[in-house]
């Protein structure tokens, strides 16, 4: 059973599912028996469908996939948590809105807004409200994105032709920066003592992180992104730092919007990757000093800490890295992906 302060506190999430005349009493009764483990933000993380989410995001995946509609032409940013959301979502939105907002602009709107703002996740907004809008990015199409898994995606989804961008981070600089972020939240929002790395490590590696495990959540993904390729494109943030242009190039070609020969010799892929960039971005006033308020009230900079590849060795000792890399490295095999 649920904890008497996920169920009892009238304003809880849990507490609101259940008020929620709309799901069958039986998933009411199976979602209030799962299994759980010590949330970050709330008292529980809860196992649904092999996925751990918290009572919030519960909530939120639930409303999303039974009123979510999807659109032919919306395009859904899909990450596990620390793996490069707010980068791909600011790439997205530059490069989808360039004939509206050339990025050689001084009002561009991501010198601003912060791409959490400007791209706007679904389970969290479902969590708030049962019919949230999700504004048209001023191109007659919708930019959404996800933390959800491939699973647990709405059925409309699959229904429409709209297109899902993933993108994936090693494993060990994402436990890292996922540590570092979710004690930051609980500090800033609740006060909260941090969680000590080994204990986030341990659990990281049993798979009970948010929306993990790390290893389900990139697979599913990955496997649909070979198999239906014009569907689901899969990224990595390492590729990303390497060749950022190459990658925007893909990114314009997948989403049916590629670069013209003016636009390349108008060097405006470089123009998108350098606005883009960490560097570029983490020094804006808004990312500094910032908050975006449609989702939690935390400030835009916990979104922006070191942006490299290879932080983990700052963290993690050889064993861990070992350890982590060997589950990891089981669940991949035959899968043809390595991180
Ligand atoms: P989210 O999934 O909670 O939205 P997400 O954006 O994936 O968070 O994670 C933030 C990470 O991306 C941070 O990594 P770090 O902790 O290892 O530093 C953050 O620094 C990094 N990041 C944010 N913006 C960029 C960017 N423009 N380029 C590269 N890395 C970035």
């Amino acid at each position: 059973m649920a904890s008497p302060s996920d169920l009892n506190t009238s304003n809880s999430f849990m507490h609101q599912f259940l008020q929620e005349s709309s799901y069958p009493e039986e998933l009411k009764q199976s979602i209030i028996s799962l299994p759980r483990e010590e949330g970050w933000l709330y008292p529980h993380m809860y196992n649904y469908k092999g996925f751990w989410l918290d009572s919030e995001f519960l909530h939120g995946a639930l409303r999303c996939q039974k009123h979510f509609q999807a659109q032919h032409s919306d395009i859904i940013v899909c990450t596990l948590p620390k793996c490069g959301t707010t980068w791909l979502k600011a790439l997205v939105f530059a490069l989808t809105t360039r004939k509206q907002f050339p990025v050689s602009q001084q009002t561009h709107p991501l010198l601003t807004t912060s791409p959490q703002e400007l791209i706007r996740n679904m389970e969290f907004s479902y969590s708030r409200e049962i019919s949230p809008d999700f504004p048209m990015n001023g191109n007659g199409f919708r930019v959404l994105s996800t933390h959800l898994p491939l699973e647990l995606l709405p059925k409309s989804v699959w229904e429409s032709k709209c297109k899902l961008i993933c993108v994936c981070r090693n494993q060990k600089d994402t436990v890292v920066s996922y540590w570092h972020f979710m004690n930051k939240l609980r500090a800033e929002l609740l006060g909260l003592e941090a969680i000590p790395f080994p204990e986030t490590f341990d659990r990281y590696c049993r798979g009970a992180s948010m929306f993990g495990p790390f290893w389900d959540h990139v697979l599913g993904y990955w496997k649909e992104s070979l198999e239906n390729p014009g569907k689901v494109l899969f990224l990595k943030y390492e590729e990303i730092k390497e060749e950022p242009e190459v990658e925007l190039r893909r990114i314009a070609g997948f989403l049916g919007c590629p670069f013209s020969e003016e636009e390349e010799e108008g060097g405006v892929v470089g123009g998108i990757s350098r606005l883009c960039s960490f560097e570029s971005l983490s020094n804006l006033e808004v990312n500094k000093t910032g908050k975006t308020y449609h989702e939690r009230p935390a400030g835009n900079n916990l979104f922006f800490r070191k942006g490299k590849v290879g932080d983990w060795r700052n963290h993690l000792t050889d064993e861990m890295a070992t350890r982590l890399d060997q589950i990891v490295d089981e669940k991949f095999k035959g899968t043809g992906l390595n991180l």
